[in-house]
């Protein structure tokens, strides 16, 4: 589709990412159509949009992830656009080929090149086409186990068996020495088909204690593509992100330069537009690696508009709309400091179990610097239907020391009653020694969790049991809805802690 003015755009999501969007819209003077299951019908999205469409129930399969049901509702509606926020449909080729097809602006990258970043091996190859670093190993599936003994000999070990279909860490294991290799490569196939229908699986040299350091460019459709600058993404728990800044302490003026220059040249090389996210390794000695280019907007967006001054949102509007990026865009040097903490229902003292109930009491922080990016108020009724991010914390300073007492400040004003949340968890990271030093890699909060929760996580079987209470009691509160509420979520849920109880019950 070519890219045409938009006088109005449906939003294809729900939660703080749904309420960011219709911000932008309302601010760029654009009709925002939100869409809504039958457990969001009072939700702060369907309020804040100009028009709010029921698209069915609450199990994201009846209604979030309708792709064709949606596309119906934005022609009906006399959408120009749709943007699909992150998650759902925002990374599936087909949605926004049907998009397209449909005769509607995919407010993201062309199919094309979500296509070509959606096989970990295909990426492999057009990174090296394209003189971009990657990881040392295989470009292609290994046939067998001799195969990949036979490559992990030649790079040393440990090694890392990936899925090839893969990304965020599903069918991927850590491989010490030859007499394991069968068994991994089995139980990587296994989980691989299991997850991606695939059970193609490549071979990568493991780094050892490395940070996850992502660029956020921006490509318009005539031939600019820029880096935003990069984001500090290491603070993670079984990969889900749970603090990012910007910018990182590991990033020189001069590394930041060349990751940049090689995250434009790998969205050149993808045929790449609108805003998109190169992630990479960073290793202790500065080395670093491209991982995967995620294919939308991300959660944390916010800490890059934060030290750019950039309405990363408002520009996915503009250039799916046609415009040109700036000039200016191409000389931008970071300014102050910014972090994020993602809000969640989840228990930290517990494992971090999900928490179900009813908000009661909210106290939003406020004051100089702080940012609060939400998608939920007093009377959100919080189940077990998606993902469990409530809102995102975000804060600015002149440097990072500010920015982390700025947080901490922040954090200590925040109050929320009726469920449990990460905010006690954040409190403790914010007073750490070692966060504040920004002394951090991938494994840093794995291993530091039981001092920054005062508990250790229960053992699996106890988490599965303690889900599956957590899923009755939501049922008992359905089924005592004046309405009779909807069934419960199944095995088929698709939020990340379902996956998660799903993973822990095969381990
Ligand atoms: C790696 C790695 C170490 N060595 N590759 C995890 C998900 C996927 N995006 C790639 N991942 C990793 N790939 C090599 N060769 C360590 C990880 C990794 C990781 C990367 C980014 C953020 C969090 C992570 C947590 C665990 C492992």
């Amino acid at each position: 589709m070519t890219p045409r003015a938009l006088g109005k755009v449906l939003v294809a999501n729900r939660g703080e990412i749904a309420v960011r969007i219709i911000r932008a819209c309302r601010e760029l003077g654009i009709r925002s159509v939100a869409v809504y299951s039958d457990a969001d019908t009072r939700a702060p999205h369907v309020r804040e949009a100009d028009e709010a469409v029921h698209i069915g129930g609450a199990a994201a399969r009846e209604s979030y992830l309708r792709g064709d049901h949606i596309i119906g509702v934005a022609r009906r509606v006399g959408a120009d656009a749709i943007h699909p926020g992150y998650g759902f449909l925002s990374e599936r080729e087909w949605f926004a080929r049907a998009v397209r097809d449909a005769g509607l602006v995919f407010v993201g990258p062309p199919p094309e090149a979500i296509a070509a970043m959606g096989s970990k091996t295909a990426a492999r190859q057009l990174a090296q086409r394209a003189d971009v670093p990657i990881v040392p190993g295989t470009t292609e599936g290994v046939a067998d186990e001799a195969e990949a003994r036979a490559i992990a000999d030649r790079f040393g070990y440990p090694v890392l068996l990936k899925a090839a279909a893969g990304g965020g860490g599903k069918g991927m294991r850590v491989v010490h020495k030859a007499a394991d290799m069968a068994s991994a490569l089995d139980t990587a196939r296994r989980e691989s088909q299991n997850a991606f229908g695939d059970d193609s699986v490549y071979v990568e040299k493991y780094i050892v204690g490395p940070r996850h350091v992502e660029i956020q460019v921006l490509a318009d459709h005539h031939g600019r593509c820029v880096s935003l600058g990069e984001r500090e993404c290491s603070v993670q728990r079984r990969h889900q992100k749970m603090i990012e800044e910007a910018p990182s302490v590991a990033v020189s003026p001069d590394l930041r330069r060349a990751m940049g220059d090689t995250a434009v040249r790998m969205a050149k090389a993808a045929g790449y537009r609108n805003a998109g996210t190169c992630e990479f390794l960073l290793d202790r000695d500065g080395q670093f690696y491209f991982l995967e280019m995620n294919t939308r907007l991300q959660v944390e967006h916010p800490v890059t508009e934060l030290v750019t001054g950039i309405d990363l949102v408002k520009w996915q509007l503009r250039v799916a709309a046609g415009e040109e990026i700036p000039e200016s865009f191409e000389r931008l040097t970071p300014r102050g400091w910014a972090i994020e903490c993602r809000i969640t229902s989840e228990d930290p003292a517990n494992g971090f179990l999900p928490s179900t109930g009813r908000i009661s009491y909210l106290h939003v922080p406020t004051g100089p610097g702080v940012r609060w990016d939400g998608g939920v108020e007093v009377g959100s009724e919080i189940g077990l239907y998606y993902d469990p991010m409530l809102a995102k914390l975000i804060v600015w300073a002149a440097d990072r020391e500010a920015a982390v007492a700025r947080m901490h400040r922040a954090l200590l004003e925040l109050a929320v009653d009726g469920i449990e949340t990460s905010r006690d968890f954040h409190l403790r990271v914010m007073e750490d020694d070692e966060f504040r030093r920004g002394d951090i890699e991938i494994q840093w909060l794995e291993r530091r969790l039981a001092s920054l929760t005062g508990a250790r996580p229960p053992a699996a079987g106890a988490r599965v049991a303690a889900i599956a209470a957590a899923l009755l009691a939501e049922r008992d509160r359905q089924a005592r809805r004046p309405n009779g509420g909807a069934p419960a979520a199944t095995g088929a849920g698709d939020a990340a802690w379902t996956r998660a109880a799903r993973q822990d019950g095969l381990r």
